[in-house]
Formats: structure tokens, C-alpha cells, sequence
């Protein structure tokens, strides 16, 4: 396999103005006719070349016409999954006939069959497997589709935009015919049919449009829509008022299935939803899962102007769509919710799983300079770093001038494919801000390294930051220049009053300092003595921080910061501190030393009833694991595991009737609500719960128990399993066998219990999840089943990090298992392989022997792309 470059870009030798598609849907093969209006592309200067279309290889041609005259096999040709036709007219109607075989379909991209019904994934080249195309973003084609089945097993049959026709064939057969009149690529196109329940709704635009609003789901599903239906109407809203935009369609649908590799899809008036992201009952869905549908439904509906109106030229443009719709996800439910508590989950998550991947061999820009399959490049970088890009711009812009940059994005180039650089020159003409430094976070990869020292003047009363920033060398780019990097700055007096300074004129509680250079000093003025800074607040940038903070410093910004999410950061670093201590005593075969300064600040944290609890969980929750191995080099997994144990044991003995009262205090009563507060006391009284059961106590034991055993509602009682899980409870064995025979009809909450079985650490852990992928419950071709074992094993220090390296054989066995199955779900359980420069050496060996072996397979492109690049 071979790498393409965005260097490389021409435009498309051709276009397509009109595409019409006919399915004939049927159980044995289904046949897919297409009659393209195509014409020759006065833009790109080639007026003589051979069309070649995109197609794969499971595709069968049965005939291919030219303005309706069948062509002689002399003048085209199949070669390498594309269609070559030596001579065509500048304009032209082709006309192909193809067979596919949906039910065949594993890779799930392209038509094929979940569950009863037919579904397409079609992002970004899942079209060429369902007939021959120019499948190209860039390539934008107004679609009416025709679906021919039969009414009794698929009475719903769907695509985009409107329905126009509907009747029967000759031999009965049903026929609908769907007409979308916004020009859109290929892989905006989808098709749903299947015997499916429907939950309709409405919503009024604000120029007084009525949109009819359909989720379908399989009918036993269909009472677990009503939430996703509002979350929807709450993103319609939103997008109005926050960044004028209306929707454009009469209809919305949404569909749900069961088999699929993402999350979601953003099809053109068509979602296509995992149904992990869009069902949800208070019994059977956690917290943070209905957060998560809120927030994909947000997403999904927001790319309606944020990737389908306006899309990309290409795909190394990806982040044009999905950065931009990331951040407008995250702000969204940062205003539906929390805003402080969102920006801590989002950064921690960037910060544990992004940054890992910018340290590692699959680093790449937010636009990536080339790619082998594009599939991999749905990365973390892609996707939340691509977000911070869009957060820096609204910070450097302010939010009236960076509402008028994406106002005039969406002006300028509605119906166009465009690139990043059209994102930025909007956002550039509509402010007058000079973003030309700042787009080297496009193109340049990997984490900045900014680094602060300070002094202060007495005599002057100056306050002197010195900041560095650094990038270090990824794959292809060794040297890196400096970046353009808003750092949102506070002072605070040594009993926690804000300060107010004069920075370049400017007198302000707050200041934005601008890093353009690799060193650079910032003066405050007025200030009577030396401060405490506050530096990074909100994570203005995606930067690792260096500053030497003291403990007491520490303990003063968490209990005293007026920006939230740095009390959060504050707290953190503290936790990290104490916990690189013992890390590294464990490392060292020494006894455990603990400092008391972190357990006297959770004390006053656990004290003080003003706080929102929501924001008190979270500062209790210590570290993850996988973010103490981002921090680390070498990774020692069993030290990281046993210093966090430590750590938790202790602070749990040290604090254990806070625990209990907090446990107590926060035991929500009454009917299950989804809403910020109640979340956010389930979450502290879970948090708490999971301390005091690391006491020991019969009563601890017994409150997990009970827990368990009484909730009204999911979140409730899988937290009470987990804990019992990973506190190691006496009836963990006893708990999860009851909650599978409870759950056994409801697949997503099986997941969980396949992913939480998997995670259950002990010497025979991988015995478990070879019995858990032969259980009845587990289906390979299910990609959440996949994940969930797999996923959960990954977690598992003592059955994945096994130091005889069965672990990771296993692992390998899977992906080589799934690499010709499903080639996008075998390249994402790559990840934790990826890893292996940063293991341990005995690990690290171990890991490697398993990268080769998987390498001396015949391997897709996607497994290829990601091992090869590990190894290099
Ligand atoms: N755009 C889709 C991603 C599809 C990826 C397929 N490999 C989901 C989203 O970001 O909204
Ligand atoms: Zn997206």
C-alpha cells in the first residue's frame, strides 16, 4: 500500500451534476443501477484524459452504457477497483449496472444488513463499495434515489431529502423514490430500509418553517427515543440563536442500528446513529451516556451546516468539519450543562488520549500531509485537537468577531467543498485578526511544551513571566517553529484575592498573553507583591505546562482560583505530584511514603457544601491510569496501578466519615432526571461511595450492596457494580452474574457488562475474556461487542500487561482475526500495540515480537498503515 499527499491535489477532472441511483434490494444480491449526468470539468484543464471511477472489489459490473449506448468491452476497464473509460464526450450521461451483496458486507462500510434491515455508511469511501463513482468530497451532485423492495419485510425505505414518489412494480414490489435538491458528495448518501417504529415530532424554525422530526428505531426499542428527540430540537434551537443557522430541509430523520463503526453519521437529512449513541432510559442508560447522546445528536444535526452545506475539498481537510463541529458540540452542552465541569472532562480526556497520540508514531497534524488509509485519520487529533484550533481562534477573536467569521464561512462558500486555510481567511477577513502564524497548528504536529519561570521586583512592583515554548520532533517533522499561542493569565494574592495588573497598558484582572516566539517576557505592573499565578486558564491551549509550583501554591489555586477549571488543574497537579512519588517508589521495590498535604486539601474540598459536587467528584477522582501513562517514560503499568491503589486506600482510610457522610448527603430521592444537578450528586455520591468502600467496612460493603440491589436507574447501579468490581468486593463474582441475568434482553447494557467483566483485574483474567468472546451475548461482527471485551481487557493491567506477554498475543490474535473482517475496527484495537516505545523494556519486547507478527501477515491497509508506521 501506498501513501497519497495533499501536495498532490488536482481538482477532478470531471464533475457529476446529476446522479440518479435505483436499488433493488433483496436478501441474495441486490442490483444498483446508476445514471450519471456527468460533464467534463472546465476547471481542470484536461480535456482529453480517461474517466476513472472509483469502485472495490466485491462490486460486480454487469454493463456500463454511454448516453444510453452499451459500451464495447475495448473501451473500458477494470483495473485495481477502478472503472477506466478511454473516451468519453464532454458531456455525457454513463449509466452502470452493479450487483453487491449487502448480507456479505462485514466491513460495514458501503450497503449492508444490521440486524433485519439495509443501512449504508458511506464516510469518507464507503460509496464506491456500493457501485462506481467519483467518490471525492470535492465531487458534489444533486441525488434522487429509487428503492425497490419488498413492503412486507422493509415497509420503511429512506434516503435523503425528500419523498417524491412512491407506487409499485409490476410484480409488486414497493418502490420510493427520494429527491435531494442540495448538490452533496457521495459520502452524504445513505439509504435505511427495514421493518422499523417511528417517533415523529416537530419543530418550528425561526423563520416559521415547520420541520417534521422522525427517529425510527427496531420496534423494541422505540420507547428509548424520546430524550435523543428533545436533545435534538434543543440542538435545532441552539444552532438558531447561538450561530444563526436554521435548518434547510422539511424533514429530519434519524434512523438507529445496532452494527455499526462509529458513533454516528452525519448523512444529509438521514442521521445514522449506533444505537449506543441514541437510546437511553433511566434504567438501562448511564449518566454519561445520555450526556453522550445529547452531545452526538448535537453533533450529527450541527454538521448540517458544518460539513453538509459547506464540506471538504478533501480529506486531509477533515478538521474543516469536524474540529469546528466539535467545538460547537462542546459549547453546546456546555450550555445545556456545566460549563466548568465540560471543560475539565474534555480536556482530560484530550490531554490523556490525545496527547498519547502525539507522542506517538501515528502523530500527524490536525491536517495531515498524507495518509495511506483515510480511515485511521478519524483520530483524537483530527477531532479534539482539531477543536482547540476553533476554542484558540473565539479566544484570540473574542465572540462577536468570531461569530462574524463563521458567518461569513457559511456565506462565502455555502455548496463548496473548501479547505482549513477558507475556514481561517474568514475568520481572518471578518476580524482583521492576522492568523498567519497561528495556521501552523494545522500543519505542525505534536504537544508544544510551553515552560514559565517567574520573578518579582519589589522595588518596582514588576511581575516577570519568562515563557518558553518547544515542540518535540514527530514522525516526518524533526524541527518545528513556534506557534501563535493564547495563554489566558490570572494573579493572585497569597490568601487568594484576584489582583489586578497592568500588562502593556492594559489593567485587568485577567490577561490573554499572545506567545509568538520561542522565549518571550511578559511584565505586570502594580502589584505590591509577588503573586501566584494562575496560567492556562480554561486550557486556552492545548500546551503541556511546565511551571514549578509549590504544594501550598497548589492547595491556594484549588481552593481559591476564580477560573473553575484551574481550581480542577490545580487540584490535579497535586494528585500528580504525590502520585510520580510513589509511582516511583513502587518502581524501586521502597515502602510507601505519603505526604499529608493532598489529604488535608480533600478534607476542606469535602467539607465545603458551596461547592458544586459535580466539580468535587472530579477533583476526587485521582489520575487515570491512562493518564499517568501518557506522563510517564518508561510506563510501568503494575507501579502505576499499585501507586494509585495506595493513594485511593490511603485517602479513604485518612477521610473515611467524610466519604460516608458525602455518600449520604448526596443520595438523590425521587424519579430519574438527566439534568445537570442531579448528575452532578449521583456523580459526587458515587465518587464518595467508591472511597469509603476501599475501607473495608461492613458497612461500606454493605451500602454497595444495597445499592446495587435498589436503584431506580442505571447510573446507580452500575457504579455500585463497578466499585464492587474493582474494589475487589466479596460478592463482585455474585453481583455480575445477577446483573447479566437481569439485563440479558437489553444488548447495550450487556456491553457493559462485557466491558466491565473484561476490565476485572486478576491472574486469570485472560482465561475471563476468552470465555466472554465465546459467551452467547458476544457476536464478532458486532463492532460495541468488539469494543466493549477488548476495550475493557486494554484496561486491564494484570491480564493485558501479563508479563509473558499473553496478553498482548491475544490482542494481536484479534486484530489479525478482524483485519480482513472489519479493516476499521482492526486498526482501532492497534492502538494500545502503538504504544510499545514507551513500555517498560521487558513489555516493550514482548509488545513488539506481537507488531511483527502481525506484520508478516497479508494485511489491509488500514492494519498496514498503523503497524508499519509503529515499527518504523
Ligand atoms: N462524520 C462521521 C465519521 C464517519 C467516519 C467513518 N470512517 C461521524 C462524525 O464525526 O460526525
Ligand atoms: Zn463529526
Amino acid at each position: 500500500p501506498s501513501a497519497i499527499f495533499l501536495k498532490d491535489y488536482t481538482v477532478p477532472p470531471f464533475l457529476i451534476d446529476k446522479t440518479e441511483l435505483t436499488f433493488e434490494l433483496d436478501e441474495a444480491v441486490t442490483i444498483v443501477t446508476s445514471r450519471l449526468h456527468m460533464r467534463r470539468n472546465p476547471a481542470s484543464g484536461k480535456s482529453t484524459c480517461p474517466l476513472v471511477l472509483d469502485g472495490g472489489e466485491e462490486v460486480k459490473l454487469v454493463g456500463v452504457a454511454m448516453d444510453d449506448y452499451p459500451l464495447p468491452p475495448e473501451e473500458y476497464r477494470i483495473s485495481e477497483d477502478k472503472l477506466i473509460i478511454t473516451a468519453t464526450a464532454d458531456e455525457f450521461i454513463l449509466t452502470c449496472e452493479t450487483v453487491i451483496e449487502p448480507q456479505n458486507n462485514t466491513r460495514l462500510e458501503g450497503l449492508y444488513r444490521s440486524s433485519s434491515m439495509f443501512c449504508t455508511q458511506c464516510e469518507a469511501e464507503g460509496f464506491r463499495h456500493i457501485t462506481y463513482y467519483l467518490d471525492r468530497p470535492d465531487v458534489m451532485s444533486v441525488f434522487t434515489t429509487t428503492i425497490i423492495a419488498d413492503e412486507a419485510r422493509y415497509p420503511v425505505m429512506l434516503s435523503n431529502g425528500n419523498e417524491v414518489e412512491r407506487g409499485k412494480t409490476d410484480e409488486g414490489k414497493t418502490v420510493v423514490v427520494w429527491h435531494d435538491p442540495f448538490p452533496k458528495p457521495a459520502y452524504l448518501f445513505a439509504l435505511v430500509a427495514g421493518d422499523l417504529a417511528v417517533k415523529n415530532d416537530v419543530f418550528t424554525t425561526q423563520s416559521k418553517r415547520d420541520i417534521k422530526l422522525q427517529i425510527f428505531t427496531e420496534s423494541h426499542n422505540i420507547d428509548k427515543v424520546d430524550y435523543a428527540m428533545e436533545a435534538l430540537k434543543r440542538s435545532m434551537r441552539w444552532d438558531e440563536q447561538v450561530y444563526g443557522r436554521e435548518y434547510d430541509l422539511d424533514i429530519f430523520m434519524i434512523v438507529a442500528v445496532d452494527d455499526f463503526n462509529m458513533g454516528a453519521m452525519e448523512n444529509k437529512g438521514l442521521n445514522i446513529f449506533n444505537s449506543s449513541c441514541l437510546l437511553a432510559s433511566p434504567e438501562t442508560t448511564t449518566d454519561d451516556s445520555y450526556l453522550r447522546v445529547e452531545a452526538i445528536v448535537a453533533h450529527e444535526y450541527f454538521h448540517n451546516w458544518s460539513g453538509n452545506r459547506v464540506t471538504c475539498r478533501d480529506w486531509f481537510q477533515l478538521s474543516l468539519k469536524e474540529g469546528f463541529t466539535v467545538f460547537r458540540d462542546q459549547t453546546f452542552s456546555a450550555d445545556m450543562h456545566s460549563e466548568t465541569v465540560k471543560r475539565v472532562e474534555d480536556v482530560s480526556f484530550l490531554k490523556t488520549a490525545q496527547f498519547a497520540e502525539d507522542a506517538g508514531p501515528m502523530a500527524h497534524p490536525v491536517r495531515p500531509a498524507s495518509f495511506i488509509e483515510i480511515a485511521n485519520f478519524y483520530t483524537l487529533t483530527v477531532y479534539e485537537k482539531g477543536a482547540e484550533i476553533v476554542r484558540m481562534i473565539h479566544t484570540l477573536l473574542g465572540a462577536e468577531k468570531f461569530r462574524a467569521g463563521s458567518d461569513l464561512y457559511f456565506e462565502r462558500h455555502d455548496g463548496q467543498a473548501v479547505t482549513c486555510d477558507d475556514f481561517l481567511a474568514a475568520m481572518e477577513d471578518a476580524s482583521g485578526v492576522d492568523l498567519a502564524q497561528f495556521k501552523r497548528w494545522y500543519s505542525q504536529a505534536g504537544t508544544p511544551i510551553v515552560t514559565v519561570t517567574d520573578t518579582f521586583d519589589e522595588e518596582t512592583g514588576t511581575y516577570r513571566l519568562t515563557i518558553t515554548q518547544d515542540t518535540p520532533p514527530t514522525p516526518a517533522q524533526p524541527t518545528k517553529l513556534p506557534l501563535h499561542i493564547p495563554v489566558r493569565v490570572g494573579l493572585l494574592d497569597k490568601q487568594g484575592q484576584a489582583l489586578s495588573s497592568e500588562l502593556n497598558g492594559t489593567t485587568s484582572e485577567e490577561h490573554v498573553l499572545q506567545l509568538t516566539d520561542s522565549e518571550q517576557v511578559f511584565e505586570f505592573s502594580g502589584l505590591s507583591a509577588c503573586p501566584v499565578p494562575s496560567l492556562l486558564r480554561g486550557f486556552s491551549a492545548p500546551v503541556k505546562l511546565r511551571y514549578d509550583y509549590s504544594t501550598s501554591d497548589l492547595l491556594l489555586l484549588m481552593s481559591a482560583d476564580a477560573d473553575g477549571f484551574n481550581r480542577w488543574s490545580a487540584a490535579q497537579q497535586l494528585a500528580v505530584n504525590e502520585l510520580s512519588g510513589l509511582i516511583k517508589q513502587a518502581i524501586d521495590g521502597q515502602a510507601f511514603a505519603l505526604d499529608s498535604q493532598l489529604v488535608e486539601g480533600f478534607k476542606v474540598l469535602l467539607g465545603d457544601s458551596s461547592l458544586d459536587p459535580a466539580m468535587v467528584a472530579l477533583i476526587l477522582s485521582l489520575p487515570s491510569q491512562a493518564y499517568l501513562s501518557e506522563l510517564a517514560n518508561p510506563i510501568y503499568p503494575a507501579a502505576i496501578k499499585e501507586a494509585r491503589q495506595y493513594l485511593k486506600t490511603q485517602l479513604a482510610n485518612a477521610l473515611r466519615g467524610d466519604f460516608e457522610r458525602v455518600y449520604h448527603e448526596h443520595n438523590v430521592q425521587g424519579a430519574y432526571q438527566a439534568t445537570a444537578k442531579d448528575i452532578a450528586h449521583r456523580s459526587l455520591k458515587n465518587m464518595a461511595l467508591s472511597y469509603w468502600v476501599e475501607t473495608k467496612e461492613a458497612g461500606a460493603q454493605q451500602a454497595v450492596f444495597e445499592q446495587f440491589q435498589s436503584s431506580n436507574n442505571m447510573t446507580d447501579q452500575f457504579s455500585a457494580l463497578s466499585i464492587a468490581v474493582t474494589s475487589q468486593h466479596d460478592k463482585a463474582s455474585e453481583m455480575l452474574a445477577a446483573f447479566y441475568d437481569q439485563w440479558q434482553t437489553e444488548p447495550l447494557v450487556v456491553n457493559k457488562w462485557l466491558m466491565l467483566s473484561a476490565s476485572q483485574e486478576s491472574d486469570h483474567a485472560l482465561e475471563t475474556v476468552k470465555g466472554l468472546m465465546a459467551h452467547p451475548a458476544f457476536d464478532l461482527k458486532n463492532p460495541n461487542k468488539v469494543r466493549s471485551v477488548l476495550g475493557g481487557f486494554g484496561q486491564n493491567v494484570a491480564g493485558f500487561h501479563k508479563e509473558d506477554g499473553s496478553g498482548y498475543h491475544f490482542l494481536a490474535d484479534q486484530i489479525i482475526l478482524l483485519n480482513k473482517r472489519n479493516p476499521q475496527i482492526a486498526s482501532r484495537l492497534c492502538t494500545p500495540l502503538t504504544r510499545w516505545r514507551k513500555l517498560q523494556p521487558e513489555l516493550s519486547l514482548k509488545m513488539k515480537t506481537e507488531l511483527e507478527r502481525i506484520m508478516s501477515e497479508d494485511l489491509s491497509k488500514d492494519v498496514y498503515e498503523v503497524i508499519s508506521k509503529s515499527l518504523a
